[in-house]
């Protein structure tokens, strides 16, 4: 059935997604492997982006139905922890890129499992994450970004956070549709993170006990 549901997502087919989402929910399927089927949908839609036969319209269309299945299935997606006692994780899409999508499914993922999330949200500047460090004094960082550009906007703004004499304090992980471990590399970043499940392992990992 998640076959299917890849299908109607790359076909822009909003109603039909949306009740197989529901379905697939009722049958007992698990949330992550929908977000899995819609991790995979998307990757088909930006390649047909690509190769010129979608175009921006069906991008937003993919957003949108995106949002939808997500509030949908954010309810289902248990934490572990309710109180936000594991420690202050700050994240945000970094400069120059809008997406947010991925982003937000990790901030509820962090916020379900018991961190206390600082989202600075989308297109932010390198500064506004160095100066967040320094407020919050939390001690992880997590960078989303979807674009190419996103790769410079992160080297700069781990290289800010060097300069500015904080990078020995905090644990820094990226994420994000096309970024991998050469980013990572080219970044600075200390880790990456392929979904917001690895996102959780990644924070407890560094500051969860
Ligand atoms: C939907 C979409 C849009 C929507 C975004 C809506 C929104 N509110 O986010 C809109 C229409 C706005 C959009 C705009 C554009 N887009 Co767009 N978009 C996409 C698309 C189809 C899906 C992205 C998405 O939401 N995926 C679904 C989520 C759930 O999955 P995920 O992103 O992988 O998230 C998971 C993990 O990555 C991870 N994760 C995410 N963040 C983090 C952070 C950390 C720390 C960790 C550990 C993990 C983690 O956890 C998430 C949940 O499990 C992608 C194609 C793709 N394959 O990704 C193109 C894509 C990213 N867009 C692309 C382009 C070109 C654009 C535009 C430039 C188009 C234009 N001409 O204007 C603009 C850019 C505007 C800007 N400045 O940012 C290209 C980028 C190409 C490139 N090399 O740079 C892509 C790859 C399509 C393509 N193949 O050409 N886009």
């Amino acid at each position: 059935m998640s076959e299917k549901l890849v299908n109607a997502l790359v076909n822009m087919k909003e109603a039909e997604a949306v009740q197989l989402t529901k379905d697939l929910l009722e049958s007992g399927e698990d949330p992550l492997k929908i977000l899995g089927a819609c991790q995979e949908a998307m990757d088909t839609v930006g390649k047909r982006f690509e190769k010129g036969e979608y175009f921006l319209p069906e991008l937003i269309m993919a957003g949108e139905m995106l949002n939808q299945i997500s509030d949908i299935i954010k309810p289902k997606l248990k934490g572990e922890a309710a109180a936000k006692t594991l420690g202050k994780v700050i994240i945000g899409t970094v400069k120059g890129d809008i997406h947010d999508i991925g982003k937000d499914i990790v901030v509820f993922m962090l916020d379900v499992n018991g961190f206390e999330v600082v989202d600075l949200g989308i297109d932010v500047p390198v500064q506004k994450f160095v100066d967040t460090i320094k407020e919050t004094g939390s001690k992880v960082l997590g960078l989303s970004g979807f674009l190419t550009l996103a790769y410079d906007s992160m080297k700069e703004t781990v290289d800010a956070i060097k300069e500015a004499g904080l990078r020995d304090g905090i644990k820094i992980m990226i994420g994000g549709g096309q970024i991998d471990e050469k980013v990572k590399d080219f970044s600075g970043a200390d880790a990456f993170g392929k979904d917001a499940m690895d996102a959780v392992k990644l924070a407890k990992g560094w500051i969860g006990g």
